[in-house]
């Protein structure tokens, strides 16, 4: 037998101890769930959490990957549609709305039970492209981007009102310390589309969509989305979780109807790591602010030899420590929430690699292998850490969720 045969046959030997253990459980007290045998939605909910994932509308839909489909519907209870909310989906043509695939997402979520996180409402990126040409050619102005702003979210917002759990209203508003200016700012690159959007609608416009959403649906939780507010930094003009922060906190004494913040959690083993007392502080602090919480997009993607097919050439030793690595990162986003009662959801953006948009988008170099689970939905160190991490929180330290008041 091989050093690595002998490791799993030691493993498959815990496992079925670890089980019988819980099927006798009663003498000796307390034992861990049987991860094996349970869901992440089902792990999650011990502690009253919605474990999520994006959904890949095309791979849900499609006859030829059944296992994906079974996987969303048993493992999740909370869903995001990766793509079929947006504006360019929703209007591709000026004035005619397609309702049809992100109603079919709403009818699926409800039929298994899950609650559905609406993404996005405002945000400069999959605009349609009648929008973006005329906020770039300048033949939309501001008053009229605000007017269209204005109809779109009360429009959506109404479309699935009773339906939608939390809305990401505004999305990615705030710029990243490597652009230009490098002060967080609304807006982006100078001249970038980012920064055209924010200047067109002017530094209020944030407030209003709030203001517009809570209009067209009183009960929906009203979120802001962002990446790279995992954690603070030094609290000087390029630590984008402090601008957020500020922003958020004057958006709720100005009794702007905010309900939550999302961080998104897209990270990335070749940066570092956060660890889990920071980005707990960071999440309770905004909490403090009277908030909720919520990890919306969580990956943790490497450096791959090959993008397509993370596995390939790559040596063992170093596909042992990038899983390792990125496993810890998903450790410690989840640990941080859990540590929060207010952290009501966390949401993977795709649950297996092979349908992630890690390698479509870093391709030079390239990256990939974020997800939960590989692209032959084998489960990677990252799945067995996150339930073993949900299968052991509980009180103290680990409270029931607290329910958010939508506020009005
Ligand atoms: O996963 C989405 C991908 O399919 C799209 O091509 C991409 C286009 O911008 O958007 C991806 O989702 C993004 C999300 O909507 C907002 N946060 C960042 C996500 C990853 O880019």
């Amino acid at each position: 037998m091989t050093l690595r045969r002998m490791a799993t046959a030691g493993v498959l030997a815990a496992v079925v101890a670890a089980t019988l253990g819980a099927v006798s459980a009663s003498a000796g007290g307390p034992r861990p769930p049987a991860t094996q045998d349970q869901s992440l939605r089902g792990l999650a909910a011990r502690n009253g959490l919605y474990f999520g994932t994006a959904v890949d509308a095309a791979a849900y839909a499609g006859a030829s990957d059944p296992q994906y489909t079974s996987m969303v519907d048993s493992q999740f209870s909370t869903v995001t549609p990766e793509n079929v909310m947006k504006w360019e989906s929703l209007e591709p043509t000026r004035g005619t709305y397609d309702w049809t695939a992100a109603d079919t997402f709403v009818e699926n979520a409800a039929r298994n039970h899950q609650l559905v996180r609406g993404h996005v409402l405002t945000w400069y990126s999959q605009l349609p492209g009648w929008l973006t040409t005329g906020i770039q050619d300048g033949s939309i102005d501001g008053p009229q981007l605000r007017a269209l702003l204005h109809k779109h979210i009360t429009d959506v917002v109404a479309h699935f009102r009773g339906k939608i759990w939390q809305w990401d209203v505004v999305n990615e508003a705030v710029s990243d310390p490597w652009e230009t200016p490098p002060a967080i700012h609304l807006g982006g690159n100078t001249g970038s589309l980012k920064q055209k959007f924010a200047d067109l609608l002017g530094p209020g416009y944030v407030a209003d969509a709030f203001r517009w959403a809570r209009a067209a649906d009183p009960k929906a939780l009203l979120f802001y989305n962002d990446y790279n507010i995992e954690a603070f930094g030094d609290g000087g003009p390029g630590d984008k979780t402090q601008f957020v922060y500020d922003l958020v906190k004057r958006l709720r004494a100005q009794g702007v109807p905010i309900d939550g913040v999302g961080s998104q959690g897209h990270l990335s083993t070749q940066y570092g790591n956060y660890d889990v007392l920071a980005v707990a502080d960071a999440l309770r602090r905004f909490t403090d602010l009277g908030v909720a919480v919520a990890l919306t997009e969580v990956d943790a993607r490497s450096l791959t030899k090959d993008a397509a097919d993370p596995a390939k050439d790559a040596a063992g030793a170093d596909l042992n420590a990038r899983d390792q690595a990125s496993a810890y990162n998903y450790h410690v986003l989840l640990q941080a929430c859990l540590l929060n009662a207010h952290c009501l959801s966390f949401t993977v953006w795709g649950f297996t690699d092979k349908y992630s948009w890690i390698p479509n988008w870093f391709k030079n170099p390239p990256e990939g292998s974020g997800c939960l689970w590989d692209a032959a939905y084998h489960p990677k160190k990252s799945l067995r850490t996150v339930q073993g991490d949900l299968a052991a929180a509980g009180p103290p330290l680990v409270q029931p969720r607290v329910p958010q008041k939508p506020r009005r």
